[in-house]
Formats: C-alpha cells, sequence, structure tokens
C-alpha cells in the first residue's frame, strides 16, 4: 500500500470513530464551493479535519469529492472564465487589494484557525496569512504592469508586439505546511492574469484555503472564477489533473506524487508547475559567528516542525568547531518547548498527522542501522498532555556520512543530520551530492566564500548569514533537480499563468510576405 493510501485508511478509520462524537460536539460542516454556491460532495463522502494537537477537538467535516465534483467544478471555472478574461486586468488586482486588506483584518482569527488544524505555532500562523497578504498586495501591483514587448517588424509600415494571454482553467493541488500562503501564490497571480481557478486543498488542512478563497468572495470575486474541491488525492486531484478542460496543473508536494501528476497531465500536454521535495543544507565555517549560526540552525531545522521543503535538515560543520557547535545545538534543542502550538511559550507544534509521525520513525531507525549516532530526541511523545496528539521531539544525529539515507532523504520532520567536513570546497560537493536543489546556506565571515557559495551551491535558493528559510514573495521561488520542473513561484510566475501571443498589425495596405519581401 503507498503512504497515500495508508493515510486514507487511517483516516477513514478515525472518520468512523469520530464522525458521530463530532456530529455531537456540534463540529461545523463545510461544503465544495462551486460557481458560487456551497455544496457537498455529490458521493455524499465527508473527511474530518482534526487538531493534530488534540485529535478528540475536530475543527471540521469537509468534502471527500471525487471527479464528479471536478466536473461541476470545471464546468463552472470555464463559465466563469468566458467574462473574467475581459475584466481590465488593474480591476481584477483592486479585488485582490481588497482581499490582502481584508485577510490583514481577519489575520489573527485565519491564524488561530490555522493552528488548530495544522499545529505551527501561532507566530508561524501569523506568518503564514502575512505571507498571503504580501503575495495579494505584491501581485495587484500586477494588474497594472502585466508587461509584454514591442519590438521592430523587418517589414515597413508594420507594427509588432507580444502580450500575455490568460491560459484558461488552471487546477491547483496545495500542501497543508503553508495551507493559506502557498494557495496564494498560486491563486493570485493565476487570478491577475485573468484565469479562472479550481483549488484542491490538503486533506489535513482545507479550512485555510476555505478562509482564503472566502475572503477573496467578500473582497468582490465574482462567482465560479474560483472553485474549491476539498478530498484525497487519488479520487479528487487525480481527476483536476486529468481533466482535458483544465488548461493548466501547479502542484505543491512531494516528489513522489509530483512525478505522478507530470505523468498524467503529459496524456493532454498540460503545462504543470511542480514544487516538490528539498534536503536543505547549511554549512558552518570556521569563521562564521557561531551564536548567530545556532539560532539559525534552531529555527531552520525545528520550526514548522521541520515540515517546510526548505527545512534546513542537514547542517555542514567545519570539523574545527563542529564538537563545540554539535555540543550547543544538543543543549539548545532539549531545551526547546513542544506542546499545542496555540498555548504560549510553545516553539515547537505537533506534526500533522501519524504517518507523519511513522516516517520520523522510520528515519530515526535508519539512521541507527546505517551508523549515525543519536544525540537527542530520536521518538514520537505519547505522555501526558502529548497524549492526545502527534508529537515527535526535537532530533538530531552526528557522525553522519554523506552517503547515509538521512543525509540524502526528505524526513519532514523535526530531524536534523550533522555532517563534518574540512574545507569549503568539500563543503559544497557534499551540499550538492543529493538529489534535491531547493534551498541552502552559508554562515561566514568571509566574503570571497560567500560568493563561493552563492555561484557554486545547486540549488533555488542561497542565503548568507541566515537559515535555509524565510523565502519572501516577491523573489522567485523553487528549485532544481528533483525539486522541481523549471517553473518558479513569486517572481516568475506569471510566466507560468499565462500564455504568449504575437500580434502583427499591417498598416502599409498591401501583401508584404515576411522572409521574402524584405530581402529585397
Ligand atoms: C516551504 O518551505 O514549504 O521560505 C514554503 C519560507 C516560507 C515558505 C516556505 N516563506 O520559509
Amino acid at each position: 500500500m503507498t503512504k497515500e493510501a495508508t493515510k486514507q485508511v487511517t483516516n477513514e478509520a478515525t472518520n468512523q470513530e469520530t464522525k458521530e462524537a463530532a456530529k455531537q460536539a456540534g463540529a461545523k460542516v463545510y461544503g465544495n464551493l462551486i460557481g458560487g454556491q456551497w455544496l457537498p460532495a455529490l458521493g455524499g463522502k465527508t473527511l474530518l479535519n482534526v487538531n493534530p494537537a488534540d485529535h478528540t477537538d475536530v475543527v471540521g467535516e469537509f468534502p471527500a469529492s471525487d471527479a464528479s465534483d471536478v466536473a461541476l467544478a470545471v464546468a463552472a471555472a470555464k463559465k466563469a472564465f468566458s467574462s473574467w478574461r475581459l475584466v481590465p486586468a488593474p480591476k481584477r488586482a483592486e479585488i485582490l487589494y481588497r482581499a490582502g486588506q481584508l485577510l490583514a483584518e481577519r489575520k489573527e482569527q485565519y491564524a488561530r484557525e490555522m493552528t488548530r488544524e495544522m499545529g505551527k505555532v501561532l507566530a508561524e500562523t501569523r506568518g503564514d496569512v502575512q505571507e498571503a497578504i504580501d503575495e495579494a498586495y505584491y501581485v495587484a501591483g500586477e494588474g497594472r504592469r502585466l508587461f509584454g514587448q514591442t519590438t521592430p517588424s523587418e517589414l515597413a509600415n508594420k507594427f509588432a508586439m507580444s502580450v500575455r494571454m490568460p491560459v484558461g482553467v488552471i487546477g491547483m493541488i496545495a500542501p497543508w505546511n503553508f495551507p493559506m500562503a502557498i494557495p496564494s501564490w498560486k491563486l493570485f497571480p493565476a487570478l491577475v492574469a485573468g484565469n479562472t481557478c479550481i483549488i484542491k486543498p490538503a486533506e489535513d488542512t482545507p479550512l485555510s484555503t476555505y478562509n482564503l478563497v472566502q475572503t477573496l468572495m467578500d473582497a468582490g470575486l465574482p462567482e465560479g472564477v474560483v472553485n474549491i474541491v476539498s478530498g484525497y488525492g487519488p479520487e479528487a486531484g487525480a481527476p483536476l489533473v486529468e481533466h482535458p478542460e483544465v488548461r493548466a496543473i501547479s502542484f505543491t508536494g512531494s516528489s513522489a506524487v509530483g512525478s505522478l501528476v507530470a505523468q498524467r497531465a503529459a496524456a493532454t500536454f498540460k503545462p504543470v508547475s511542480l514544487e516538490m521535495g528539498g534536503k536543505n543544507a547549511m554549512i558552518v565555517m570556521d569563521d562564521a559567528n557561531l551564536e548567530l549560526a545556532l539560532e539559525g540552525a534552531l529555527w531552520g531545522a525545528f520550526g514548522t516542525t521541520g515540515q517546510r521543503c526548505t527545512a534546513t535538515s542537514r547542517i555542514l560543520l567545519h570539523r574545527a568547531i563542529a564538537a563545540e557547535f554539535s555540543a550547543k545545538l544538543v543543549e539548545r534543542a532539549r531545551a526547546l518547548r513542544v506542546g499545542n502550538g496555540l498555548e504560549a511559550g510553545v516553539e515547537v507544534g505537533p506534526q500533522v498527522n501519524a504517518q507523519q509521525i511513522a516516517t520520523s520513525a522510520e528515519y530515526v531507525a535508519i539512521a541507527l542501522a546505517e551508523g549515525a549516532k543519536l544525540l537527542t530526541g530520536g521518538k514520537a511523545l505519547t505522555e501526558g498532555v502529548f497524549s492526545k496528539g502527534t508529537f515527535f521531539a526535537p532530533t538530531i544525529f552526528g557522525g553522519v556520512t554523506p552517503t547515509m539515507r538521512i543525509a540524502r532523504e526528505e524526513v519532514f520532520g523535526p530531524v536534523v543530520a550533522l555532517i563534518e567536513f574540512e574545507t569549503i570546497e568539500e563543503a559544497i560537493e557534499i551540499a550538492n551530492s543529493i538529489d534535491y536543489g531547493l534551498s541552502t546556506s552559508l554562515y561566514s565571515r568571509d566574503v570571497n566564500r560567500a560568493f563561493a557559495a552563492m555561484r557554486d551551491l545547486e540549488a533555488g535558493i542561497t542565503y548568507i548569514n541566515a537559515p535555509t528559510i524565510g523565502a519572501e514573495v516577491h523573489l522567485p521561488f523553487g528549485g532544481v533537480k528533483k525539486t522541481g520542473n523549471g517553473h518558479r513561484e513569486g517572481l516568475g510566475a506569471l510566466d507560468f499563468y499565462t500564455t504568449w501571443k504575437s500580434v502583427y498589425v499591417d498598416f502599409s495596405d498591401r501583401l508584404q510576405r515576411a522572409q521574402i519581401d524584405n530581402a529585397e
């Protein structure tokens, strides 16, 4: 059974046990948003959204959709496209700007709801909502740009230009770790360019997508321009990818699922933007500000409970500072307060579900079997306040060599591997020796080393004297190798959500043959 299938079975079992309890507790029932109507899944199935810090707390019941719901949503999006594409782009942008303002007003409420459904601590969910606000203001400016080119024609009395056109109906499949920010990276540029959208939120975190889309509707977005179809990948995601009238797919998730998405989309020649895994290295040189690097390591490795595709999951330590740095990092990691992200003072929330806990535990076993040394953590936390949730202790492995699986494969949990090196050339070689290429970081006070790292690290993002997390929305976001397929979110997203049209206007009043009449 695939991980996806195991997770679904587990979730369905949880559903059976808790659905009645949820009903009695008055858990809210949500619909899909299709053509402006909130509708249950046509097949009548639902999934439960539960709080990972406390499984008895049911956030809501959401549709478990299938191909028939997707078909309805595609029809609604197609209908809406015929008028939305003709709304002037600056007007489309005003709706996004207004949505940004409304999100700012609702920030605290949406952040709390996000912590409840996803687990990460309140400071971070506030940041997630803030990232959607930033994206709204950034993309709203594009309404008055959306630049194309003009260029001379080779013929007399002829004008040539290229303009950006919307692509049409776009399908979007979002992850659970940034449940409002990442949908905003996809929806807002697609909308400003005149596309209509169908978004499938992650099954663990549909509420934040509902909140985002509700805000767009409140800001004046017409019905059918954004549609939500919630559910599982095989039932709801696959039909979206395969639907012949969906013109492009934007996906963020694992490399394994991304590969399936690309293969299925290929049958209808659909462009696909894939944003996938990482195994992000932080390099700490012997001349680094060690206190700064320690703070960065803790934040990069254990922020969001290690569940960012940009998480610092390898720390490469210069041999001269390795012992001191490791000892201090272990001491600081042990002092991190794990708990419910809604409680003041908690620094590390739960993992999102039992499947993620199982993956973290599996990699601890793999690392031990390969000879890595467990320095702290290494197990799920299950006693007392932790008993109702899915918690994993911040975990550090020392003595890791670059060929071990713990040094090469994505865990997506609070697990970090320490690797020693002697020269910057060796560090860069180790950093580059994996299949992924999302984010990288170098701590050093030597400008020559910094510029060598900026040039030589094979990744879409390089930080100097900061950890591997913390991207801002107006720069390109994405990676190389197994991390992506060449597209970028942030700056660059419009290239995916528009298609070029070249326009030639001949005002000579005679037939002018290109490549022939200009040769005279
Ligand atoms: C992710 O890593 O999954 O760069 C997205 C960051 C955030 C987005 C992260 N702005 O850390």
